[in-house]
């Protein structure tokens, strides 16, 4: 009998073969990763079932994100299918060219796993990026169409790599050998390719954007950067130093306080000059250098509900506001204090005020005297009926995003405000690739819902008393 390759396996293997590829490629990532570990090791040490509330030490440890880029919608949709076949939905719509000040000419999805139980088995992510050639701002018209030219004419995804996605999405699995060769085609066409680097025409983008100039100065596509998960961030940015390497100044996201830990902290290291060889204006190849790539890491916490993420970009503005009338401060004790003031600082009141998405879950240790369960979801908790559980945050922040791009960029690029942009959103990615593009909020209100409706059949509701003002 053929031994079949379930999706998720699959996405393991490519999330593991990915990482290896990667550390051969930037070796300082393999240092990243051995220092999370250890950081990760330590926190379960000290902290004991505790450091796993918010996912358990297996799945952290495998955890990674990806994060890629391409030319055109084209590239995207082909990009959607190989997802697809490892059981990854785009999710979420992320506008860079708003959210950075420098030259990011990039419209963004995240595709992902979506379900809980696929998410606890590998919740490998890529964080995909397009490039926006039709806005006015970055490129003019020449510019467009020579760029739009170049990029039709390259292609980064062979034919069999895609049938075989397709085959593996639609059968959500593979026979061993076709998962092989499938794995094999996937990572490959995400390696730096070898082939020499047209100087001019790279050194033309480059003046625009550098994010321009690494999608669309080259005839292929790369892994960007890959991203472990740690458990401690602030830990792990101090031991970074002790090896050398140059962590950017600061970590994007919540401030390091003293409440639960929600959303998403990131930090990454510098982009590296790696070597490739370039083509000259004369024919000629020499060596050169490119420095594009860099090495991210994150603390992943509590997600938000649409009221909490509204807070939380109150709170990032109250930061920009209060910092500068504050020199000599560190701008994480700023936004420590913010925080401090008006956040809640346990999780129990984060649900209770609607900030961040938990799920529920009959108590072992409900009471067992014959009394009727209370009926509104705070007192089953308080009461000891249910437990809640925080549901992981599994997307990004557009804003933190557009400052990992921004501290990696080698110049601020050119952007021409007079001009209007194109409009871009939601709806515009999933009809370029074909594909519900989905809501990150409803997701996890789903979870929360589902988990709720379980509640309520196990302890014998119909369905919920009509005063329960959750569900
Ligand atoms: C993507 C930057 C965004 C993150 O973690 O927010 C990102 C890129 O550099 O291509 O990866
Ligand atoms: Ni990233």
């Amino acid at each position: 009998m053929v031994a079949m390759i379930s999706q998720w396996r699959l996405r393991a293997a490519f999330a593991q073969r990915l990482s290896q590829m990667y550390g051969r490629e930037v070796p300082a990532y393999t240092a990243l990763v051995d220092v999370s570990r250890e950081v990760n090791e330590d926190v379960l040490r000290a902290r004991g079932a505790d450091a796993e509330r918010l996912g358990s030490i297996g799945r952290v440890g495998a955890e990674r994100h990806g994060a890629i880029r391409v030319g055109t919608p084209r590239e995207m949709k082909q990009v959607a299918r190989i997802f697809g076949a490892l059981g990854m939905r785009p999710v979420g719509f992320y506008d860079l060219r708003a959210a950075a000040s420098s030259a990011v000419p990039v419209v963004s999805t995240a595709f992902r796993p979506v379900e809980a139980a696929e998410l606890d088995r590998n919740p490998f992510r890529v964080f995909t990026s397009m490039l926006t050639p039709a806005d006015p701002r970055f490129f003019d018209a020449d510019l467009r169409t020579r760029l739009e030219a170049f990029l039709a004419g390259r292609e980064l995804f062979c034919p069999e790599l895609l049938a075989l996605a397709d085959r593996a999405e639609a059968e959500r699995e593979l026979p061993e050998e076709a998962a092989e060769r499938f794995l094999d085609l996937a990572v490959s066409a995400f390696e730096l390719s070898q082939e020499p680097v047209d100087k001019a025409w790279y050194e033309t983008l480059e003046r625009v954007s550098a994010v321009a100039a690494d999608i669309g100065g080259v005839r292929s596509t790369h892994i960007n950067h890959l991203t472990p998960r740690v458990l401690d961030i602030d830990e792990l940015y101090r031991r970074m130093g002790a090896y050398g390497i140059e962590m950017i100044d600061s970590i994007q996201g919540p401030p390091k306080w003293h409440g639960p830990d929600v959303l998403l902290r990131q930090t990454s290291f510098r982009a590296l000059a790696e070597p490739r060889t370039l083509r000259l204006a004369d024919g000629t190849v020499a060596a050169g250098s490119l420095r594009v790539r860099f090495g991210e890491v994150e603390a992943r916490g509590i997600a938000l509900t649409r009221s909490g993420r509204e807070l939380y970009d109150r709170l990032l503005m109250l930061v920009d506001r209060e910092a500068p009338s504050h020199p000599g401060k560190p701008r994480s004790d700023v936004a420590r204090q913010v925080w401090a003031e008006h956040l809640p600082d346990t999780e129990h009141d984060l649900a209770a005020q609607g900030l961040a998405y938990f799920t529920y879950h009959l108590s072992p240790e409900r009471p067992r005297d014959g009394s009727r369960p209370p009926d509104t979801v705070d007192e089953l908790v308080r009461k000891g009926w249910a437990t809640a559980r925080p549901i992981v945050y599994e997307d990004f922040l557009p804003r933190s995003a557009a400052g990992i791009f921004q501290s990696n960029l080698s110049g601020e690029g050119l952007r021409n405000e007079r001009r209007d942009g194109v409009a871009y959103d939601a709806q515009r990615i999933a009809a370029d690739i074909d594909r519900e593009v989905l809501d990150p909020f409803d997701l996890y209100e789903q979870q929360r819902s589902e988990s709720l409706a379980r509640l309520a059949q196990e302890l014998g509701y119909a369905q919920w008393p009509s005063r329960v003002a959750g569900p």
